[in-house]
């Protein structure tokens, strides 16, 4: 069968991604059939509008990546805009249209009504491949766990139990622009979430346990990546560090099978070996992107976090002194959030140097979590209640804007303290960057 991949994610804040989901999409699907990505950075409507005609797919599937940009404060929201890209398709193709994506795992129903489109998938999307099959033998994909058509509405699958194969096709087109544009690729090195964080929709999206790529194989795919010209890897995973041991064994593969270029991705402060970041910097890591969250003793045990604030400091102290770019991401007003609680987050934030933070004002409250729980017990939600269009947590003694104008007040003029992931000002400062030949997330460039 032909099937052509589409990521219509033509989001630039804080700078363009890489449609690696669409990778694992291809990888999963028999060599028989023909795959062809679509992304649509890259694509105009009138170059897809093309592709529809001369390679007439049967299948058309389609990466539902983002809802929104989860920002309070400058919220965008992109379901509508998916929603007509799926009539202009049925306009000009008679494929199959099936959809899938983290966006779309966290709200399956919502975001399937919305979109009008004939089949979804739940969960990962390896899935696909069986999906392919059934259509391709004339069977009901429904049988298939995860998948949802009009009229059913079925569970959240076990994760995928089976082997994830990554199709990655160097000379694919919108690969060229991702190099030409930060030379940044993507890279996995394991599924799973193990923390309990209380607003996090990731244990729902990838299961709760770890399943570890063979840190040699991640090596592997790291140094393809690089040979296709890749200059900067951003490791996707929810948080690198989960596993601790796993994220040092990839390290160390990283350097004995030579990986040169740089690397970053979201690491826990959690207690760690004193060496360990030294021992990512000599794998070639240079950007440690902390889910710190709070800095305030209570927020962080309301949060479920897994840390507390000493172990913050102190993973932000060795990576300073391990030669990294650090940066923190704050989420402020969730439940027992005040001005007394705020506060003592700022306090601290002002003590950590040399970094970049970016302050997530309000939490959007996500299915298949505790605050949704909570949320629905203090009557903030009802069963029914649409969170499709972004619902933010409301605490009872703080309101967001409150929240927002004490970070203001106390971020005065310095360029390091961001709200949300910086907006459009700081992504076109990474555009005119990545035009001029620098590589990487950039947000370096603003550290205090
Ligand atoms: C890493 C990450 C980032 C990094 C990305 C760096 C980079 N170079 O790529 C950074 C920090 C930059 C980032 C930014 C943002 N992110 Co982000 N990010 C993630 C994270 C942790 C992993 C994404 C990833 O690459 N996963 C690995 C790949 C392999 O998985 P995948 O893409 O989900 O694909 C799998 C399945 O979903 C499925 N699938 C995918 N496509 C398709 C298509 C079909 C047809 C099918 C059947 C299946 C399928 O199959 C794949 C294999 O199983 C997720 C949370 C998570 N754990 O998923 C959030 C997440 C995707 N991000 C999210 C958001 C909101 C954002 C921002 C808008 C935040 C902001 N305001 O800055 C921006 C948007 C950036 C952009 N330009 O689009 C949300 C999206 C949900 C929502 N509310 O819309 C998530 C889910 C986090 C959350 N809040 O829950 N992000």
């Amino acid at each position: 069968m032909k099937i052509l991949l589409i990521s219509p994610n033509t989001l630039t804040v804080p700078y363009p991604v890489y449609p690696i989901g669409l990778d694992y999409v291809a990888g999963c699907v028999a060599a028989e059939h023909q795959v062809r990505i679509a992304d649509l950075n890259v694509l105009s409507l009138a170059a897809l509008a093309e592709l529809l005609r001369d390679f007439s797919p049967e299948i058309i599937g389609l990466s539902c990546r983002n809802i929104d940009n989860t920002e309070a404060g400058e919220p965008l929201f992109f379901i509508s805009a998916y929603g007509e890209l799926v009539a202009w398709l049925r306009e000009r193709s008679q494929a199959v249209l099936v959809c899938g994506g983290s966006g779309f795992t966290i709200m399956a129903e919502r975001v399937f009504a919305a979109l009008g489109v004939d089949y979804g998938i739940i969960g990962e999307g390896e899935r696909f491949g069986l999906l392919v099959e059934a259509l391709h033998r004339g069977l009901d994909p429904t049988r298939i766990p995860g998948v949802i058509s009009p009229g059913s509405s079925p569970a959240t699958p076990e994760p995928w139990p089976g082997q994830q194969v990554r199709a990655f096709r160097p000379q694919a087109s919108h690969v060229e622009f991702y190099l030409k544009k930060g030379g940044m690729l993507n890279l996995q090195t394991k599924r799973g979430c193990s923390f309990n964080c209380i607003y996090c929709p990731y244990p729902h999206l990838e299961g709760k346990k770890h399943r570890l790529a063979p840190p040699a194989e991640v090596a592997r795919t790291a140094l393809d990546l690089q040979e296709a010209g890749a200059r900067y890897l951003f490791l996707t995973d929810s948080a690198f560090n989960s596993d601790v041991a796993h994220s040092l064994a990839v390290a160390k593969a990283f350097k004995d099978a030579g990986v040169s270029i740089p690397w970053g991705g979201f690491f826990a402060p959690l207690r760690l070996p004193t060496d360990y970041f030294t021992r990512m910097a000599e794998a070639g890591c240079n950007h440690v992107e902390f889910g710190t969250e709070s800095l305030s003793t209570a927020m962080l045990a309301a949060y479920r976090k897994p840390f507390g604030v000493d172990e913050v400091f102190a993973a932000h102290q060795q990576a300073l002194e391990a030669g990294l770019h650090v940066a923190h991401y704050f989420l402020l007003g969730g439940p027992g959030e005040s001005p007394a609680t705020v506060a003592e987050s700022l306090d601290r934030i002002e003590q950590l140097n040399k970094t970049v933070l970016f302050f997530f004002i309000g939490i959007r409250i996500y299915p298949h979590t505790a605050l949704y729980d909570l949320a629905l017990a203090e009557g903030k939600i009802r069963p029914e209640t649409n969170l499709l269009q972004p619902l933010f947590y409301q605490a009872e003694a703080i309101d967001r804007d409150t929240i927002a104008a004490q970070v203001t007040a106390r971020a005065g003029k310095r360029g390091n303290w961001l709200i949300g992931s910086g907006g459009a000002r700081s992504a076109a400062m990474v555009k005119k960057m990545y035009d001029r030949g620098h590589t990487g997330p950039l947000w370096e460039f603003l550290a205090g």
